[in-house]
């Protein structure tokens, strides 16, 4: 099925017999009839094919062995240093009407954006290889799953994207002769940001990208196809399609509670997807069934029902260690790429927060010589990309075709002050309001400023394919589909004290708050009734074996009214964007929160 050297670039693959092109087969011809490739190769996932592409990255440096007893099957990539990042200027979503991308997104109209980026696609595979990687975004087997092909002119991309999807021969068997498959186009250009453009078309659902070799914007089934075009799919088939890790709790009796969690790039969530529980012994742990995003539907029961569509991790590499995830150090020592961290001497990766200080024989993630004039060793946004099988975390169920049923929600972002470490909406209406007034600080994952505060609704800021407003009519709309929809919580891991200092430990320490959690959806735990909502007492909280003091867990649980009330100012001019698209009801909950904070602020002490 798949040639090895399948001649003129411009023959399509004949696979059917006769003459009659697949649609699939029309759409490469037609590609390769733009980006004139020297040849062109049809990805089957096969080993044979990875090893194949392996000695060609080796050969021409767009890999670098790793030690191989330490890390067999293990690379190293470096990317062009103004290729670092998702960069989100450069993402556009195209619809035929600028009010359907809304307010949060850039926009151009289709027919403009393909007349400017054609182009760039003229003659860009002249002399390189063109890839056709069909790949399934989802468990093979299941019915969420969908298909999705990227045709593009770098090996690493193909690498990575057989880490992170069910890709080649398994996609093209479950394609068959069907139309109903993402096309993404992609090609690494020139590199130049001046020419780099990320391209959604969600209403003909279609990826183009151009002029960027980097994760979120190079690997289309990631970020372009599992959220954008997937989130625009899911508001107009009735399912949802979420920047959410997936993580099971299990408690002392064996039960599994699902829990799916929003928080924007970098802030934890593969870390807490696969967290070595600090209440192991008490019978609490945690199984991983994915990091980044969630695809759920309303399940035969009445559930939630979440699949993982990715099957692979592209995990921040700085500040991973023994401590903060054990279980992705076990994963990641063989088959793992790893792109922008710095290597030891002895062909190790290594990056910031890994183990002691980075020492003056290091590769800088540049591939020079590292002193410590020459800044962090690893790029803040260095990668690992790893098979999610491999971690030791990983739940019996992630591939569940009907998916895990899903009992809670959690937002969170990264705030030095105002957010409580947890709070739970009151009900799905004011949980949806809770996760469309998030704020997060920026952080490496994208171009532009770091530590910026920005509104970041369910941690779709970057991802949703459509107008906002809409995406939070969609939202509103799923819960009464649901005969138990999930609880939903906002939690946030990094609230400041006066020092400066994190009040909270996190990491394996957060179970404490996934069990008060369980307890508040299981009718166990006490809370005290606040205006955002409820709010842990400090006895319900489970705080044994912690060393944190009674003070610093009031301030943690500190609901601040003045605090609130700017912060309430701060939401209101972002849902001004929407004008009258914004839901009746995400006003109506701004202006309860606001009497609600009102009537504790007349209250006498
Ligand atoms: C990611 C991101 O890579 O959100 O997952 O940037
Ligand atoms: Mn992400």
């Amino acid at each position: 099925m798949s040639p090895k050297d399948p001649g003129p670039a411009i023959s399509p693959r004949k696979c059917h017999g006769g003459s009659v092109s697949t649609p699939l087969e029309s759409w490469v011809e037609e590609s390769a009839r733009l980006t004139k490739p020297a040849k062109i190769v049809w990805c089957d996932g096969s080993q044979a094919e990875a090893d194949r592409l392996v000695d060609d990255m080796l050969r021409d440096g767009t890999f670098i062995q790793l030690n191989q007893k330490t890390f067999p099957n293990s690379y190293l990539h470096r990317s062009n240093p103004n290729d670092v990042a998702r960069t989100e200027h450069l993402t556009f979503i195209c619809t035929r009407k600028k009010e359907d991308a809304g307010p949060t997104n850039n926009w151009m109209a289709p027919e403009e954006a393909k007349d400017k980026v054609r182009p760039l696609f003229d003659g860009a595979m002249k002399g390189r290889t063109m890839y056709v990687v069909p790949y399934i975004l989802g468990p093979a087997t299941s019915p969420y799953s969908k298909v999705g092909v990227e045709i593009t002119d770098s090996a690493y991309v193909v690498a990575s994207m057989r880490v992170m999807s069910r890709m080649g021969k398994a996609a093209l068997d479950r394609l068959g002769s069907s139309s109903d498959f993402v096309p993404g186009l992609h090609s690494l250009g020139d590199l130049d940001p001046e020419r780099r453009f990320i391209l959604q078309f969600p209403e003909e659902k279609l990826i183009w990208s151009v002029g960027s070799g980097y994760g979120g914007n190079a690997l289309l089934g990631k970020k372009c196809f599992a959220l954008r075009i997937a989130s625009w799919m899911a508001r107009e088939q009735g399912w949802m399609a979420e920047h959410m890790l997936i993580l099971g709790l299990e408690d002392p009796t064996g039960k599994v509670t699902y829990m799916a969690a929003a928080f924007p790039s970098a802030c934890g969530k593969t870390n807490l997807a696969m967290m070595v529980s600090a209440l192991e012994s008490q019978g609490y742990r945690v199984w991983t069934v994915g990091d980044d995003i969630a695809w759920m539907h309303v399940g035969s029961d009445g559930m939630l029902r979440a699949i993982n569509p990715e099957s692979g991790f592209f995990g921040v590499a700085p500040g991973t260690n023994g401590k903060t995830n054990p279980n992705v150090i076990k994963a990641l020592h063989h088959d793992s790429i790893f792109t922008n961290v710095a290597m030891t001497e002895s062909g190790e990766p290594w990056w910031e927060g890994l183990d002691g200080d980075p020492q003056e024989s290091l590769v800088n993630w540049k591939g020079e010589k590292w002193t410590s004039s020459k800044g962090p060793a690893a790029h803040p946004n260095s990668r690992y990309t790893v098979p999610a099988k491999q971690s030791p975390s990983i739940s019996a169920h992630w591939e569940d075709p009907e998916g895990v049923p899903i009992s809670a929600f959690i937002f969170g972002g990264r705030r030095a002050r105002v957010a409580p470490l947890v709070y739970e909406a009151r009900n799905w209406q004011h949980g949806v309001f809770v996760g469309a007034m998030m704020a997060s600080e920026t952080t490496a994952a994208a171009t532009g400023a770091v530590g910026v505060t920005r509104r970041d609704p369910m941690a779709m800021l970057p991802f949703c394919g459509y107008n906002m407003a809409d995406y939070f009519r969609h939202w509103l709309d799923m819960g009464p589909k649901l005969k138990h929809p999930p609880r939903v919580f906002h939690v946030n891991w990094f609230r400041k004290g006066p020092d400066g200092k994190l009040l909270w430990p996190g990491y394996g320490e957060n179970v404490r708050v996934l069990k008060w959690m369980l307890e508040r959806i299981e009718g166990r735990a006490d809370a005290n009734d606040t205006p955002i909502g409820y709010v842990p007492t400090r006895a319900s909280l489970t705080l044994e074996g912690l060393s944190v003091s009674p003070g610093t867990i009031e301030e943690l649980l500190h609901v601040d009214s003045n605090d609130w009330a700017e912060e309430l100012d701060a939401t209101g001019k972002f849902f001004e964007k929407f004008g009258k698209r914004l839901p009746a009801e995400i006003r109506a909950e701004h202006n309860a929160l606001a009497e609600r904070l009102q009537r504790v602020s007349l209250t006498p002490k």
